[in-house]
């Protein structure tokens, strides 16, 4: 029987919006959070020991870290290698640079030669030898259109059907690895993806180009004993059957305030062919707690606020308090209060939302959490433009090919801004131009 531990999306070097200067270290406290929770995963591959590592992509936030980001990574990984345990480092979107041929953060572990370590930046099947037998590993790492397809097979088609190309390319790619498997060893699909029920997470908000997804039928095949996912940052199992698991871990800490309610870890599996068990692994990852409170038709909102923060655990927690209320509340509102009821915190954010029906209320969508869907943030904007109501699905339009295009190079990206810029300079004003 092999042992396999199975962590992903470790995004570390993100987050630093809800951290603090550790004086003693000069690091941000959220740095040394993700670290924390990334080294209880290793602590426990050490521990058991497991026979295998898998890692399913989205080290950091983007392919080029800052050195002390990218060191504290391999700091941890680094402690595999003295254990001997081998290790595969799959790639994710967050991992791919985004120029041409900028490979990939993960990359220089194969240049190194660090022993044991596999770095999945293609598909392709990996037999490995654990202590404890062979294991087989299929590497599907995030794929862009550029991995499939040429720019020339996607210029006239709509993202829909460059989607249903992809599959269709990928379908006998995959076929052609699972041919070449040998049956009597135990074998898993490792993949950084999105598939077809996945319930979404923060990564929602994190990638700007949305991917394609893949469907679960693709991934449900009998030839995998076990389906290792990365990308999401929920955890779960999309297969019901669980014949076999399609499993992702999610991420190991919150990222943002989206990740609130969800329970952070890695995943350990026992393998035979055949055969498997798996069991979700809770770390202690800092809490993240929102307190929303209306108090626009109270009488006493001070004590209300206060009331509702004293309700919650917040200790050592990133806390955002919200409050709604009204203008002419404004003066009853002691802030220095608030502070020093919040001090308990490892940080936190204070936003007052003004109630009014003179006053258009703030955009509430946006300014919460860590990073804005620029979709999202589009559209919110236009829904408060109602002078721009009769261009608002064309400005959609072209934003949404402007992102999608995010995956090419910068200048393809560039090449269809120009179009679109060209297309809409034939009818709008620039006013409306300088928002794309
Ligand atoms: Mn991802």
């Amino acid at each position: 029987m092999v042992k396999i531990l199975h962590v992903s999306d470790t995004h570390i070097g993100s987050g630093f919006q809800h951290g603090s200067i550790n004086p003693e270290t000069g690091l941000n406290t959220r740095l040394e959070d993700f670290v924390n929770t990334l080294s209880q995963c290793i602590d426990r591959a050490l521990s058991e020991p497991v026979d295998l590592v898998l890692f399913g992509g989205d080290a950091f936030p983007d392919a080029t870290p800052p050195p002390y980001v990218q060191e504290a990574f391999a700091g941890q990984f680094r402690r595999l290698v003295d254990a001997k345990i081998p290790t595969v480092l799959l790639v994710g979107n967050h991992d791919q640079h985004s120029q041409g041929q900028g490979g990939a953060s993960l990359c220089i572990y194969r240049t190194l030669g660090v022993p044991g370590f596999v770095v999945g930046d293609r598909i392709t099947t990996h037999r490995l030898e654990t202590q404890n037998g062979a294991v087989q590993v299929i590497t599907l790492p995030w794929l862009t259109r550029s991995a499939l397809l040429t720019r020339k097979e996607t210029e006239s088609l709509s993202l829909v059907d460059v989607n249903k190309l992809l599959i269709q390319r990928l379908e006998p790619v995959l076929e052609a690895e699972i041919r070449r498997l040998d049956p009597n060893v135990p074998t898993i699909l490792l993949g950084h993806l999105m598939a077809d029920n996945a319930n979404l997470g923060a990564e929602r908000f994190l990638a700007v180009g949305k991917g394609f997804t893949i469907p679960l039928s693709m991934l449900t095949r009998p030839c995998f004993d076990y389906v290792a996912l990365g990308h999401i940052h929920r955890h779960q199992n999309l297969n019901k059957s669980n014949d076999p698991p399609v499993v992702y871990p999610g991420s190991i800490e919150r990222v943002d305030f989206s990740e609130e309610k969800e329970d952070k870890g890695f995943v350990l599996v026992e393998l035979e062919k055949g055969k498997v068990a798996w069991e979700f692994c809770p770390v202690a990852a800092r809490p993240f707690r929102t307190i929303e409170v209306d108090v626009s038709e109270i009488e006493d909102p001070q004590a209300a606020i206060i009331k509702a923060i004293e309700k919650k655990p917040i200790a050592d927690a990133v806390v955002r308090l919200i409050y709604k209320l009204r203008s002419e509340q404004l003066e009853s509102i002691d802030t220095p209060a608030l502070h020093q009821a919040l001090s308990s915190a490892h940080t936190y954010t204070i936003q007052a939302e003004l109630v009014s029906q003179l006053t258009r209320p703030r955009l509430p969508e946006l300014g919460i959490g860590t990073s804005i869907d620029p979709m999202e943030a589009l559209t919110t904007y236009l829904d408060n433009r109602t002078d721009l109501k009769d261009i608002a699905s064309q400005m959609l339009e072209a934003a949404q090919k402007l992102l999608a295009a995010e995956e090419d190079s910068w200048l393809a990206t560039v090449e269809i801004a120009e179009e679109e810029s060209k297309k809409l300079v034939g009818s709008k004003s620039d006013r409306q131009l300088r928002l794309l």
